[in-house]
């Protein structure tokens, strides 16, 4: 594929990421208004880089003619939680929706990565409707916490800074600071309802202020 074929293959997934952005930004709202809390802290989204869905391509052994289906992130979504409890709740919800339809599950929150990586993956299939017709795109929606997608960021760019060749102190170190984010994220479960009662609490002043 040279620059304008890639460019016209990529179009539906941009569109899904913006949509999908758009769509679960609006959520977030919508249920901070009618629950006073929402599991959805906030939503970024991004489309593969090229160079990356040709590296997967040939890791995972997928012909150029069956990218579409073989590589499932071109389009990503990113979810963050406060609380693992918020996953299961956002995951239930967008297993429920009708504008999407969930083709698979990867809950590597019980069984987390050898790197120590944490998250909940969620492959949808999306539709867009495009000038050629409605065109249906393959979508992984990623639900995290708040201290494993910190954790899942360093990581990221040490393997970036060290090409995927991690020296030994470093994977111990990550290691130990995955644990301690799993630690984390158990301690705030424990104190859940007390720190969403304060949450809702300063929501609530906070309306008040800005309505005088
Ligand atoms: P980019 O383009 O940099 O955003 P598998 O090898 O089958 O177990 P696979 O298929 O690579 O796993 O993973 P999957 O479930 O399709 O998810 C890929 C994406 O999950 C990655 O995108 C990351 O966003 C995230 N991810 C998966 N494993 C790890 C990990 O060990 N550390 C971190 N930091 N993130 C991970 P890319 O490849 O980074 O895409």
């Amino acid at each position: 594929m040279d620059g304008r074929d890639w460019k016209k293959f990529l179009m539906p997934y941009e569109q899904a990421v913006e949509e999908l952005k758009v769509k679960f930004k609006t959520l977030r709202t919508e249920l901070k208004s009618r629950e006073e809390y929402s599991p959805i802290e906030f939503v970024t989204g991004r489309v593969k880089r090229i160079s990356s869905i040709l590296d997967k391509a040939k890791r995972l052994s997928v012909p150029m003619e069956k990218l579409e289906t073989g590589i499932e992130d071109i389009a990503g979504i990113r979810i963050m939680c406060q609380f693992v409890e918020d996953i299961e709740r956002l995951a239930e919800l967008i297993r429920s929706r009708e504008d999407m339809t969930v083709l698979y599950e990867k809950d590597y929150i019980v069984n987390k990565k050898p790197s120590g990586y944490r998250s909940y993956h969620i492959i949808v299939e999306y539709p867009v409707q495009t000038a050629l017709g409605m065109k249906r795109v393959l979508a992984e929606i990623q639900l995290r916490t708040l201290a494993m997608n910190f954790w899942a960021t360093i990581e990221h760019s040490l393997n970036y800074k060290y090409r995927e060749s991690l020296p030994q102190e470093v994977v111990n170190r990550l290691s130990k600071a995955a644990e301690a984010a799993y630690l984390l994220d158990q301690e705030m479960s424990s104190i859940r309802v007390d720190i969403m009662e304060a949450q809702k609490l300063f929501e609530d002043k906070s309306n008040t202020v800005t309505k005088v």
